[in-house]
Parts: structure tokens; sequence; C-alpha cells
């Protein structure tokens, strides 16, 4: 049912959003709620809930996601620095529940995360 996440209604329009890229496949768009000044949120418009509930039929995907990712982080001038996260499940930080990967980036980066 992620198709009824804020995301589903993003990729069909209904909800606004600032969208920095998109194909046939995915989009882009900025986190309404940066955790750093660069902020961006890739999402494939297939609604899967969580990385977990990929399956082998979306390898191209998912490699898709990841090279577009690195597109963006350029388009967007982060150079190299830059990390990809992606929250997988409620005990993992995830609250939407359509897969996507935060692209962030624009400040010093610690490791490990929180
Ligand atoms: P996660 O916690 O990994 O599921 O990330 C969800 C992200 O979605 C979080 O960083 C905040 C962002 N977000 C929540 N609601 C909206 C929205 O309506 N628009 C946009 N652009 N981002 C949102």
């Amino acid at each position: 049912m992620s198709e009824d996440t804020i995301f589903g209604k993003i990729i069909r329009g209904e909800l606004p959003a600032t969208v920095v890229y998109e194909d046939d496949v995915c989009m882009a768009f900025r986190d309404l709620y940066p955790a750093a000044p660069m902020h961006i949120l890739l999402i494939p418009r297939k609604p899967i809930p969580r990385l977990c509930d990929a399956t082998a039929e979306d390898q191209a995907l998912l490699g898709h996601l990841m090279l577009t990712a690195s597109k963006i982080a350029e388009q967007e001038g982060l150079g190299d620095k830059y990390r990809l996260v992606v929250n997988n499940g409620e005990g993992a930080g995830q609250t939407v529940f359509h897969l996507h990967l935060h692209i962030i980036g624009g400040r010093p980066l610690s490791w490990p995360p929180g």
C-alpha cells in the first residue's frame, strides 16, 4: 500500500515537492526536514515499502537508484563528499514506507551515525 504514503502522493503530483531529478524509474526531491544543508530523497516510482521488500526482480532498479544518486550528487555540486542512507524498517528510523535513499551533504559528516 505504499502508493498511499506521502511519497506516493508526491509521485502522483497530489502533494508538492521540490523535484531535482526525474526519469521513468525514479524521482528525487528535497527533504522537507533537512538533516544537512543538502538533503535529497531519491525514490523509485515502483512502491517498494522497505529495502528488505525488494526482490531479485528489482535488481536493475536498485542499481539504477545507486547510479542516479551519484549523478544527482554531482548535479548538486556535492563532488565526492556525500552520504547515501537507507533506513530499513521502523527500528532503524524509517518513517515513510516507500523505499528511499537519503542523499546528504554540504557539511562535515561524522561516523558512526546515530
Ligand atoms: P525516513 O525517516 O528514512 O523514512 O525518511 C523520511 C524522510 O521524509 C524524512 O527525512 C523527512 C521526509 N519527509 C517527510 N514528509 C515529507 C514531505 O511531505 N515532503 C518531503 N519532501 N519530505 C518529507
